[in-house]
């Protein structure tokens, strides 16, 4: 789906509410009864359209594809509609630069080896431990015979979770967007950290990210992120994998994951400081958010915590 097709359905979103709040406003000043301001009305059913599924980001799908299961796009499960992520690397060891290979096993049984391009990349790879610490966000090299292998990052002892974040560009899930994860145990003296409390700002490398918005669970909602440095708004992001900002979410207690796509085109090295979202959030509770983003060829990765009611 491109960019401007993204916009053009939040701006209908946007209308479509803006119209319901006005309308509710001018009936109850008219002293009608409470079915007035009922979430019922027309236009206020922002979850049914179509760019509302967190992860689903490839909207030129085949009809009949069912993009509204949360349950198929919260990326806890291990395979979906025949593929299937495998991986012998159940343990890994803490404290160094580790390995984690697997493979995309298709509805035939073979390895996948042909994947599409989404976000300039192949293959998308996440590593979260249960605590919502320690986030890595990798791209994978892949072998011939469809090995992949994730560069990661020395990990903590604890329980891991590894995302696979794919489209398949032939056989029946092509076109079709899949997170598929595994656990792995890293041994040792697992220190489990408390999730920071929710907020509205995160610092990181000296700028401030502001996020914005009214995230209710299950519902697409406008989000805007904003970044300054040093109170100053920024406005020289570089792209970063097609977008200007890259955001991940993982979900407290069971790890689920969702994928924010901005909305905000991109166009040379002076982004922001303002970039919108179309937040889509499958679970109420508390989402650890990375934010990730690009300045004079550095990538920052900032870290807060959404409260999803
Ligand atoms: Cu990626």
């Amino acid at each position: 789906m491109s960019f401007t097709s993204r916009f053009t359905l939040r701006r209908h979103g946007l209308a479509a509410a803006g119209t319901t709040v006005v309308l509710a406003l001018t009936l109850a000043a008219c002293g009608s009864s409470k079915d007035s301001s009922d979430s019922s009305m027309p236009g206020m059913d922002h979850g049914s359209m179509p760019s509302a599924s967190a992860s689903s980001h490839s909207m030129d799908s085949m009809p009949g594809m069912d993009h509204g299961s949360m349950d198929a796009d919260d990326g806890l499960s291990d395979a979906k509609d025949g593929y299937e992520l495998m991986s012998s690397a159940g343990e890994l060891p803490a404290g160094r630069a580790t390995g984690y290979t697997f493979q995309v096993m298709g509805p035939d049984g073979k390895p996948v080896t042909g994947f599409a391009v989404d976000q300039a990349k192949r293959m998308h790879f996440y590593a979260i431990r249960s605590d919502l610490t320690g986030f890595q966000h990798l791209h994978p090299t892949m072998a011939g015979d469809g090995t992949w292998t994730a560069d990661l990052s020395a990990l903590e002892p604890g329980s891991w979770r590894m995302y696979a974040s794919f489209a398949p560009d032939s056989g029946t899930g092509k076109g079709k967007d899949f997170v598929l994860s595994r656990t792995a145990t890293v041994p040792g003296d697992a220190k489990p950290t408390p999730l920071p409390a929710a907020t509205t700002n995160a610092e990181v490398d000296g700028y401030t990210v502001t996020v914005k918005g009214e995230l209710t669970a299950g519902t697409a909602h406008p989000m805007t992120v904003s970044i300054s440095k040093d109170g100053k708004p920024v406005t020289d992001l570089q792209p970063y994998l097609d977008t200007y900002a890259h955001l991940t979410a993982f979900h407290e207690g069971d790890q689920a994951l969702a994928h924010l796509h901005p909305e905000t085109a991109v166009n040379g090295d002076h982004g922001g400081p303002d970039l919108s979202f179309h937040a889509m959030l499958p679970k109420p509770g508390n989402w650890r958010m990375f934010l990730q983003f690009r300045t004079g060829g550095k990538l920052h990765t900032a870290a807060v915590t959404l409260r999803v009611s």
